[in-house]
């Protein structure tokens, strides 16, 4: 298929903390199986991160990290355009005007927003209450088709494409509805603390998570202490949340079908099971691992990379950009 008729595929992480093996399943690794059937755009989403606040130097530096990670976990720099949010100052420019098109009750009806301005009381700002619409303006303004994501941004989704919808019937086909892209299994990782809550790069528990830069010794050591339950015997079922889990985190990393990996351990012990899993996470992990220290070595490289994929993506972003400020009314650039 040529490039122009390929679909398009936009999806992003916030650089807020070391990318955990929940966002690795839930998307980065669907992204890679995506890559070659479409046109992608992959973002490291800054401007979000800033609606907690964050260390700025820290900040760039993640930024950085996951841009260099997308390359680690196999993403190709020169078939995606990978890039950072803050350098497509569209971004910002399209939510302002998506704002408009945006009901305070949605807003208000978002679970995450509910989550987040339940855990940072002191700083409920007004970017965190229009995430949504930002993240709208993510995906719109590159016509996106398919936006592979884990489960928790379904509503998110659902949102742009409502506001996508509104705007288009007001002013004609300006915006591409996008579809989800959400996996059977794996779009909800759970916390290995707290089965019940997914796992979150943002959990103060570290042994809640397992993150992509962890140590084998480490990774072994988190998958021992996941909470399961006071069973002895492997079943697999929603009422068995913490051993769920691990199967459906074997499952992904080893790219084994969900019916398989559950023959495996059914009636095996939980002793078993934990070794088998972390030692599959140790086996996945291992070369992505690898490929990043190298690719953190090689400075111009990736800067390299970050200044081409930016202006690509300023330069498309732009395009649709200009489309829906001329439809709402702002004066035509003079050339
Ligand atoms: P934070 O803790 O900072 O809010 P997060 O770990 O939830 O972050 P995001 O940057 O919000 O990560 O999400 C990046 C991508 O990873 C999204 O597509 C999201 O749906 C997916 N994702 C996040 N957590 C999980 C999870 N536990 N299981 C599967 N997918 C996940
Ligand atoms: N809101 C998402 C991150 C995100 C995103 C996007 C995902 C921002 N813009 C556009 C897909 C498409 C999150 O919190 N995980």
């Amino acid at each position: 298929m040529s490039a122009e008729q390929k679909k398009i595929i936009f999806s992003g992480i916030q650089p807020t903390g070391v990318i955990t093996i929940g966002n690795y399943i839930g998307a980065i690794k669907n992204w890679t199986k995506l890559q070659d059937d479409y046109n992608c755009l992959f973002c490291a989403v800054d401007m979000h991160s800033i609606t907690v606040r964050q260390d700025p130097a820290l900040l760039r530096k993640r930024a950085r990290d996951l841009l260099t990670m997308y390359i680690a976990a196999g993403l190709d720099p020169e078939k995606n355009i990978m890039y950072y949010q803050s350098h497509v100052s569209g971004h910002a420019e399209l939510a302002w005007i998506l704002n408009c098109f945006t009901y305070m009750g949605e807003l208000n009806r978002m679970t995450q927003f509910k989550e987040k301005s339940a855990k940072h009381g002191s700083n409920i700002n007004a970017g965190l209450f229009t995430y949504p619409v930002l993240m709208a303006a993510d995906i719109l303004l590159y016509q996106t088709d398919l936006v592979p994501v884990g489960h928790d941004q379904k509503q998110h989704l659902e949102l742009a494409r409502e506001i996508a919808t509104r705007f288009n019937n007001v002013y004609g086909d300006v915006f591409t509805v996008p579809e989800p892209y959400i996996a059977k299994v794996g779009a909800k990782i759970m916390s290995l603390q707290e089965p019940t809550k997914k796992m979150s790069k943002s959990d103060e528990n570290p042994n809640g998570y397992i993150s992509l830069m962890d140590e084998p010794n480490v990774i072994i050591k988190k998958i021992k202490r996941a909470v399961t339950d006071s069973d002895r015997e492997v079943t697999y079922s929603e009422s068995k949340p913490g051993v769920k889990n691990l199967i459906d985190i074997y499952s992904c990393v080893t790219s084994e079908s969900i019916e398989s990996s559950i023959d495996r351990f059914v009636g095996k012990g939980y002793g078993e099971l934990k070794q088998v899993v972390g030692e599959a996470i140790v086996e996945e992990l291992k070369p992505v691992q690898e490929r990043f220290k190298d690719l953190q070595k090689n400075k111009d490289y990736i800067d390299s990379i970050i200044k081409k994929n930016g202006e690509t993506a300023n330069y498309l972003a732009t395009k649709t950009l200009r489309k829906a400020q001329k439809k709402v009314g702002f004066p035509v650039r003079i050339r």
